[in-house]
């Protein structure tokens, strides 16, 4: 807790599932001195979570909700020239944000399920890191000059029938992170890429358009991770000693080994 006293935290996607809780388990982790700013689409949702944050840990943690969609570059371009004074000094960024519409082979796709999925798992990460480095390489080569925590995916890893852009679209980040930290290897600046398996949040709902009963049908018969068991790796890897780097993980639910490879109670 005490290496996270203090930091800035900005974390994309945060009126839902992984994001939401993750910003729960930074205020519960660092109590004291901490500044969150929590971005997404939806703001009133991210007002409901900032006003929970201080019901539940006390106003020592700053909560400021942005309204952000990453896939817009003009958006991202924005943000950080307008956060103010004492929220713009970012430590760590996690790039959150992220959907999957549909189930669809090709050539069905829709163009406009393509485009959504990558201007906002890929491009629009890529723009959100782009705008939060040059605050991390200011700091020059000192430790702790900044942590960039993508959220990957056992899909990025493992592509399938019916995921075919959104499994790219992980498998992208996943070369866009190992890349940078090439980059960056002259900086202390960590990335760091955190691959989840199976976790109940709205993403199916998202996936199937709203269709709660199809989202549901996915989670039949599993025991899938909660967000908060996602939000507990983010924290720790945020909250290693300074020349320690969880580069790479990958998490699963204990009756998954892979993606589609579930065992399903019947
Ligand atoms: P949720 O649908 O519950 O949350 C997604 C979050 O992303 C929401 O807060 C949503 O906010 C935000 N978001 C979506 N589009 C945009 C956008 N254009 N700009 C800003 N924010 C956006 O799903 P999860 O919590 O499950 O997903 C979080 C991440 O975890 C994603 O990257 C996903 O790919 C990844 N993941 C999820 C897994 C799972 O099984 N659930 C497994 C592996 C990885 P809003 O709508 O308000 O903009
Ligand atoms: C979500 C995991 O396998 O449902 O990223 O696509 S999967």
């Amino acid at each position: 807790a005490k290496r996270l006293e203090g930091k800035t935290i900005v974390i994309t996607g945060a009126s839902s599932g992984i994001g939401r809780s993750v910003a729960f388990e930074f205020a519960r982790t660092a109590p004291k001195n901490l500044k969150l700013v929590l971005t997404a689409r939806r703001i009133d949702t991210l007002n409901e979570v900032a006003a929970k944050i201080n019901q539940e840990v006390g106003d020592g943690v700053k909560v400021l909700p942005v309204k952000l969609d990453v896939s817009n570059p003009n958006e991202v371009r924005a943000f950080v020239p307008g956060l103010p004074d004492e929220f713009r000094d970012i430590n760590v960024l996690v790039n959150n944000a992220g959907l999957v519409k549909g189930v669809a082979k090709a050539p069905e796709i829709a163009e406009e399920d393509i485009n959504v999925m990558f201007n906002t798992n890929v491009t629009g990460l890529i723009n959100m890191t782009q705008a939060v480095l040059p605050i991390f390489k200011a700091r020059g080569t000192e430790g702790g000059a900044g942590d960039i925590i993508n959220i990957g995916s056992i899909a990025g890893r493992e592509p399938y029938a019916g995921g075919s852009i959104y499994c790219a679209t992980k498998a992208a980040v996943r070369s866009f992170s190992e890349s940078l930290r090439k980059e960056l290897i002259a900086t202390r600046i960590r990335v760091m890429e955190i691959d989840p398996g199976q976790v109940e949040t709205e993403f199916s709902v998202v996936r199937f358009y709203g269709d709660k009963a199809k989202a549901d049908a996915v989670y039949a018969g599993c025991d899938p991770l909660t967000p908060d068991d996602i939000a507990e790796v983010v924290v720790f890897v945020a909250g290693r000693r300074e020349n320690v780097v969880v580069a790479d993980t990958l998490i699963f639910p204990s009756h998954q080994a892979g993606a589609g490879v579930l065992h399903k109670k019947s």
